[in-house]
């Protein structure tokens, strides 16, 4: 993207600023963000985001979650006296029009929010103890969200860890065969589909009402935290997919990057390993906070529910691979198959950990 074109965009928000340098920012797999530096320097800088709207149907909708939650969270903060606060919840811009949003030419929306600065992003996680705190992050923003009436807020995407109707994405995927990929690959289609009814039951349960519905992020992946440069926990980002879903999918989404000593898009699968020490780390910081409000078959259903998003996700990337590559960005040819083979045996190996998983969970 030009400059002028970005700056132009900027100069629609409800704000002031003099900008320095804008540059692109982050390794997401959907939205495009940039960096927009301000002057004089120290001041505060900004983060320009462009939502990707053929997967967000419905901006405006995932823009109201988001100031909704953020609202709640800050007011919560205020009201306990926080410092800081700004550091610790996102602050969204509003557009001149008073939208939280501003659309371009093409139709492309753009959001524009405060950049938490001095802060850090981690895609690994070496130490227990970090583990503790990025659980305890997660953990204390569900406990935030939790006396949030759920019925505010959209179904930004809709079914998005719905087990039955990724199963069903899937299978058309299998059926259409639109990239003509299905037959090198029948082993691992197999390995999807002959965990379906096991896998499908979280989905079940939030049906039958056993497993109760909450707010949640929903992409609770390890560099969607913000740590400050002593290592503490700041602030919990990328609220797009804040909705009405299952703590578990939470859990088990944070394992699928923690838990696994390798990137969820390794080649290399003999590197796939499970880390224990990480998993019981964060398992403690989840459980300090979540225990007071799970109900004991969450509790129980912790374990599977990171079985359950690598077969999702692995679900997820494979379908776009047979679908030729049409919802992830990709960086090279083949890369969802690389993804997915990745989950495939992420959850093989959380499979031959299942015993040690639920230890961990009935001890703590
Ligand atoms: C996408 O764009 P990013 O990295 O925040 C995806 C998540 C997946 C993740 C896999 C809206 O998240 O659900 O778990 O990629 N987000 C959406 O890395 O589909
Ligand atoms: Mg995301």
């Amino acid at each position: 993207m030009n400059t002028s074109l970005l700056s132009g965009l900027i100069s629609k928000f409800d704000i002031d600023i003099t900008f320095n340098e804008i540059v692109a920012y982050g390794n997401g797999l959907i939205n495009d963000t940039y960096l927009v530096k301000t002057l004089p320097e120290g001041g505060s800088d900004y983060m320009l985001q462009r939502k990707n709207h053929k997967i967000f149907k419905n901006v405006p909708g995932m823009m109201n979650n988001i100031v909704i939650t953020t609202d709640h969270i800050r007011n919560q903060l205020i009201a306990s006296g926080a410092s800081e606060v700004e550091r610790k919840v996102m602050t969204y811009v509003a557009s001149k029009d008073g939208e939280m949003f501003v659309n371009d030419e093409d139709g492309n929306f753009w959001t524009l929010f405060l950049f938490i600065a001095d802060c850090q992003v981690v895609d690994y996680i070496q130490k227990p103890e970090q583990a503790f705190k990025a659980a305890q992050a997660f953990g204390h923003f569900q406990k935030q969200l939790a006396d949030l009436p759920g019925e505010l807020l959209i179904e930004t995407i809709p079914n998005f860890h719905n087990g039955i109707s990724r199963l069903n994405d899937f299978k058309t995927a299998i059926l259409n065969d639109p990239a003509g990929r299905v037959s090198d690959h029948q082993l691992q289609v197999d390995k999807i589909l002959g965990r379906a009814d096991e896998m499908t039951a979280l989905q079940r349960g939030l049906d039958n009402k056993t497993i109760p519905l909450r707010i949640t992020h929903n992409d609770t992946k390890i560099n969607n935290i913000l740590f400050d440069q002593e290592g503490n926990t700041l602030c919990i980002i990328d609220l797009d997919t804040v909705m009405p879903g299952s703590a578990l999918y939470d859990f088990g989404d944070s394992i699928r990057s923690l838990g696994n000593k390798a990137p969820e898009d390794e080649p290399d699968l003999t590197k796939i390993e499970f880390n224990e020490e990480i998993y019981k780390g964060f398992a403690q910081g989840y459980l300090s906070e979540a225990r007071s409000f799970l109900s004991s078959n969450e509790l129980d259903l912790l374990p599977f529910s990171c079985r359950y998003m690598a077969w999702e996700q692995a679900m997820r990337f494979f379908t776009d691979y047979l679908n030729g590559d049409t919802y992830y960005k990709t960086d090279y040819p083949g890369h969802n198959l690389v993804r997915t083979l990745a989950q495939i045996r992420y959850l093989e190996v959380l499979e031959q950990n299942k015993g040690i998983m639920e230890d961990i969970i009935s001890r703590n």
